[in-house]
């Protein structure tokens, strides 16, 4: 009921009780994920009912790369198949006490870090065992029919078999393109895809970092933000590096409704290759900024052992939980939580 105060010069106050009109009092009917018929007269923002829990492991994630099942072709070309299933009646716990509808790809949020080497067959085998339409749209080099924008996916176990070269060299994002696209990427439905050059690069320690939040209470404002999901998760949990080691960041910023987001390292300064498609460099900064979708390989060492922090140097992102930490350690040493 909407209730109407006006205060008239602090002296007296007027309450007004407006009648219902028809359309307030309409109720709608929707069926939630697990099949409930629920009939309410308020608005439907967005119903939530698990059917299962999202267990992620920001640790494992972080170095957890998918080559995909690996054939050869007639020709002598490499194929790599992918089976990619998209749902998204899944709840996940994003921070302590708060539970969140997360769309997966494979049941993650991000999805699985797709890897595989310039020029060979990518083949995608897609289902959408979700309760609305999606798709998969990679950045790169393919065709239009190739590009998860104009071939919707139906829900309920609609299929598509994407099909490409890998290419170009570096690192790409890819997500649902159904519309509206906001709310299909910032519920999570997104992840990695690295394509590495025929000629590999420099041995290293490899991780990849999604910069990712979540709007919570559903008002296109994010309430927590984090690298790989988790906010502070990295900061709890220390990512154990080893002194003189080439450290290679594939980092994605995935944020939605924010128009930008950074990567600030402390004690270090880090080579940065945008998109990855050079083998050259652009900088060497401690601080990168990255508009939504943007990405690039961030290479760098720690000569001296200790705890390091990285983070948001937006400042209200790190607040709400992207920051981490490096525990640097000398090789001789032996590894502690
Ligand atoms: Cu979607």
């Amino acid at each position: 009921m909407i209730l109407i105060l006006s205060a008239l010069v602090g002296i007296s106050i007027t309450v007004v009780f407006p009648t219902l009109t028809e359309a307030q009092l309409e109720k709608k009917t929707f069926v939630t994920h697990s099949g409930q018929v629920i009939q309410t007269s308020g608005d439907v923002l967005d119903p939530l009912s698990a059917s299962s829990t999202v267990e992620f492991d920001p640790q494992k994630f972080l170095r957890d790369f998918n080559y995909g099942r690996i054939s050869e072709s007639k020709t002598g070309q490499t194929i790599r198949d992918f089976t990619i299933i998209a749902e998204d009646d899944k709840i996940q716990e994003i921070s302590p006490g708060v539970f969140y509808n997360v769309w997966t790809f494979n049941g993650t949020v991000p999805g699985p870090t797709i890897r595989a080497t310039e020029g060979d067959l990518v083949r995608i085998h897609f289902i959408n065992n979700g309760s609305k339409s999606h798709t998969m749209h990679f950045h790169g080099i393919h065709k239009a029919e190739m590009d998860g924008v104009f071939e919707i996916v139906g829900p309920g176990g609609g299929q598509f078999t994407y099909e490409f070269e890998a290419g170009p060299v570096g690192v790409h994002p890819y997500h649902c393109h159904v519309m509206p696209l906001e709310e299909h990427i910032s519920h999570g439905l997104y992840g990695v895809f690295i394509v590495d050059p025929k000629e590999g690069r420099p041995a290293a320690d490899e991780m990849v970092m999604v910069l990712n939040g979540f709007d919570t209470d559903f008002d296109t404002d994010n309430n927590f933000y984090a690298a790989n999901t988790i906010p502070f998760y990295y900061q709890h949990h220390p990512i154990q590096i080893k002194t003189n080691k080439l450290i290679r960041i594939y980092v994605v910023n995935m944020v939605e409704f924010d128009p930008i987001n950074n990567f600030h390292l402390h004690g270090n300064l880090f080579h940065y290759y945008p998109t990855g498609t050079d083998t050259v460099p652009s900088t060497f900064t401690d601080m990168i900024t990255l508009s939504q979708t943007e990405r690039g390989i961030m290479e760098f060492q720690y000569s001296y052992p200790g705890k390091y922090l990285f983070h948001a140097h937006k400042v209200e992102f790190s607040e709400k939980g992207w920051t981490g930490l490096f525990l640097v350690q000398n090789p001789e040493d032996s590894l502690v939580d």
